[in-house]
């Protein structure tokens, strides 16, 4: 998720305004569920941190044919829910928002609603789980209480067209993200990690750019972006969209839009996560190196579990344990829907 201070105002151009002619977008590879057994789309994609969209990832939620804006409306009118790290709204004044939003008059986006905080009354439309979104080692009972987020920090988000995600950024903690798409159209751009010397990242979190319209570009002010390739997709009702961990990017919807969000930490992100959790200024060099030498060590721990699951499942199940400590698949996760977890909401 990206980690910032509070929602930015920034400038909007249109493609007219722009006098820069924009570098043509990549397409992000689109990829049909039915064509991506999952183990494919770990060695393909999470594994060689690039980013897929996968259509039809998930089609049996019951979100996809109750969600929509009126129905929060009718349903949740009352509920004060969050908007951005700031900012509250009534649910019933925030859809009315989200339907009156126009690219001219644009109106607000929700992005920092944790639905097991909120609104968990919503978790059961959101059953089975999407086998290519679970958190993995998020789940894990063997993770740090700071870090243990068995929800894999679900979110929903909301807005019409003309509204955005703040800011371009990529997710903190080196987490891999996964947005699916419930109700409308949304289009993503996304910028790779070799662009970053390209992006203006904000010399107070680098993981924050300042480009506050990446596509098309406005060329005048951050110039450097006509070196930077963006790519660019647009997500469906029922498709995902994989983040790779260190990818820039930013979402807008094109028409009323509903999603959920969720991160991903597995052993292709993990040791970039060790790093980063434990480079605070504040830690001294021995310190450091204790929680490394800790974090490396239950990486190994979740990692020979995982293997054990994903070539002897047999075995795994006989054992029970390695299910329960170190979950590597959908199907062996406790449903996050099916139990109120007890979850930590992070305040920062
Ligand atoms: O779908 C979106 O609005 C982007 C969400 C996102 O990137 C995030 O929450 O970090």
């Amino acid at each position: 998720m990206g980690q910032m201070e509070g929602p930015l105002q920034w400038a909007s151009i249109t493609p007219e305004q722009n006098s820069n002619r924009p570098v043509d977008a990549l397409p992000v590879e689109r990829v049909p569920a039915s064509q991506l057994p999952y183990a494919d789309f770990l060695r393909r994609y999470v594994r060689a941190n690039r980013p897929v969209l996968i259509e039809g990832a998930v089609t049996q939620w019951a979100a996809l044919k109750t969600w929509t804006p009126e129905h929060f409306k009718t349903h949740y009118g009352d509920h004060e829910v969050a908007i951005s790290y700031s900012k509250t709204m009534r649910m019933a004044d925030f859809v009315d928002a989200v339907l009156a939003s126009t690219p001219s008059n644009p109106g607000p986006y929700m992005y920092r609603l944790f639905l097991h905080e909120q609104l968990p009354e919503l978790l059961p439309d959101l059953i089975p789980q999407n086998v290519y979104g679970y958190p993995r080692r998020h789940v894990s009972p063997l993770m740090p209480e700071r870090w243990r987020r068995p929800d894999g920090f679900l979110k929903l988000l909301m807005g019409g067209p003309g509204s955005k995600f703040p800011i371009m950024h990529f997710d903190a903690e080196n987490a891999h993200a996964q947005i699916t798409e419930i109700y409308g159209d949304k289009e993503f751009v996304l910028f790779s990690p070799e662009d970053t010397p390209y992006m203006y990242p904000s010399p107070v979190r680098p993981n924050l750019s300042l480009v506050d319209q990446p596509y098309p570009p406005n060329l005048e002010k951050f110039p450097l972006l006509s070196e930077a390739r963006p790519w660019r997709t647009v997500l469906h009702p029922g498709d995902m969209i994989f983040v790779p961990s260190g990818w820039w990017h930013t979402a807008r919807p094109l028409t009323p839009s509903i999603s959920v969000c969720t991160a991903i930490l597995d052993e292709s992100n993990w040791n970039g996560f060790c790093q980063e959790i434990t480079a605070s200024a504040a830690q001294t060099p021995a310190r450091r190196a204790l929680k490394l030498g800790y974090l490396g060590l239950l990486g190994n721990t979740l990692k020979a579990m995982e293997s054990l699951q994903e070539q002897t499942p047999a075995l795994a199940k006989a054992l029970a344990f390695p299910q329960k400590l170190a979950p590597a698949t959908a199907q062996n996760t406790p449903e996050p829907s099916a139990n109120r977890l007890k979850i930590r909401i992070p305040t920062d």
